[in-house]
């Protein structure tokens, strides 16, 4: 039950409103029969890894579901990000957004890059076409654009201004597997493409990863470093890493490919109902997927003013509602990227108003009500709220 006045918030002493926490990133399952039998021929076949059948099925199923001539499994999708990168031979800067998770640069970072952070659009969330154009400098050696929520506005710019300087371009699909972009399946945009199938990702494999790629060599270049560089039992062709899927995960990915539909249904179904619910709460917007485009829903963000947006995340957790502020404060500002940090103004400001809810096979719709019931309580007493809580310390760690 949803308080109906702050006092009854769970934050001030209340009831929780859910008696078990909502994550964002509650796995979507497929059938458990359907996995354990392919797990169980996985056992009777003693075949577990390298390349092996499971491995293969699903490799093709993404392959012709994504639209690409080329698809290489992998183990998840940073490794996938750094054997795309290595195997297009990039060696300097590389422009990337700072509003991202903070996989996509320590990815590049890992294999001796450097990531150059380059603003956003802050309608669209992601690489903002013209400050990409600006940050071109002779140290650049390629771009890596992010499908940040599966959308992937200015996409088809970065693969004009990619081209006219010679840049290879590489997209971090992480969200956008199913998606498209000016119509086209975003696996065929720029060079290659790296889709993640993490256990939070609309299709979850547990861990895992995909590039997707046209060209030939590149694929060629990827499926050998993949496997530590072997061209075939006895040779070995160049530096490479251990980025293989193994036969349970692989099990896992086939069974959350044959509900992927169904999936992709209830996110849109939660997106909706939020949109609905929301859509008269003042302060609040839900971002939105109305481009024309192709989407898998997987993200349902909303941005509100930041005087407030810390003061309702810890309400919403504290009703069990584990909303996030994905990708706070971005990635300029953490770790080993604070000591060359510039300040990204666009990007922190972005960063200071987004709060990601939960959606997915394990939200119904109502829960998706008691989320917004929270919302609209809280957004209506915004001033109120915040300033009770700003006498106390707030932990919003992870
Ligand atoms: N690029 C982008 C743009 C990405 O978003 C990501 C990953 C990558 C690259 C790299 O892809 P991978 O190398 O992972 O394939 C989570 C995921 O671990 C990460 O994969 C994902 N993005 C990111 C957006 O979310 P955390 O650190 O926020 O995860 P954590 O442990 O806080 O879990 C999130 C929520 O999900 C929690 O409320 C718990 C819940 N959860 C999580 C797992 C693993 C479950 O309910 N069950 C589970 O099995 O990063």
């Amino acid at each position: 039950m949803t308080a109906d006045s702050l006092d009854g918030l769970a934050v001030f002493g209340g009831e929780p409103a859910f008696t078990e926490p909502r994550h964002v990133g509650r796995p979507n399952l497929g059938d458990r029969a359907r996995v354990l039998e392919l797990i169980g021929d996985a056992m009777d076949r003693g075949w577990l890894s390298n390349e092996g059948p499971l491995h293969q099925e699903f490799q093709e199923c993404v392959r012709e579901l994504t639209g690409v001539r080329h698809c290489i499994v992998v183990a998840n999708a940073t490794v996938g990000l750094q054997v795309a990168a290595k195997a297009m031979e990039l060696e300097g800067e590389v422009l990337m957004p700072s509003f991202t998770f903070i996989g996509t640069p320590h990815a590049v970072s890992w294999i001796g890059l450097r990531p150059v952070f380059v603003e956003i659009d802050p309608r669209t969330h992601t690489l903002d076409p013209a400050a990409v154009r600006r940050a071109i400098g002779p140290r650049t050696a390629g771009i890596v654009g992010v499908h940040l929520w599966g959308r992937s506005s200015g996409a088809t710019e970065l693969e004009a201004i990619a081209a006219e300087h010679g840049l290879p371009l590489l997209f971090d699909a992480a969200h956008a597997f199913g998606c498209t972009a000016a119509g086209r399946p975003v696996a065929t945009l720029g060079d290659a493409s790296v889709v993640s199938f993490h256990a939070t990702k609309v299709v979850g494999a547990g861990e895992g990863g995909a590039i997707l790629t046209d060209d030939d060599e590149l694929a060629t270049r990827c499926r050998r470093m993949r496997n530590f560089g072997f061209v075939d039992f006895d040779t070995i062709g160049s530096l490479a890493t251990n980025a293989k899927m193994n036969e349970l995960s692989a099990a896992m990915g086939l069974a959350s490919l044959d509900a992927f539909d169904g999936f992709v249904a209830v996110n849109r179904r939660n997106y909706e109902r939020y949109v609905d619910r929301l859509r008269d709460v003042p302060g609040v917007e839900v971002i939105d997927y109305a481009d024309g485009d192709v989407h898998n829903f997987h993200y349902v963000v909303i941005e509100v003013p930041a005087a407030v947006r810390d003061a309702l995340l810890r309400t919403l957790q504290a009703e069990q509602v584990l909303a996030r502020r994905y990708f706070y404060p971005g990635c300029h500002r953490q770790g080993p990227y604070l000591a060359d940090a510039e300040p990204m103004p666009i990007t922190e400001a972005v960063s200071d108003r987004v709060v990601t809810l939960p959606t997915g096979m394990a939200m119904s719709e109502e829960d998706v009500d008691g989320v917004c019931a929270i919302i609209r309580l809280a957004m209506a007493h915004a001033d109120e709220l915040t300033r009770r809580l700003a006498a106390e310390t707030a932990d919003l760690g992870r």
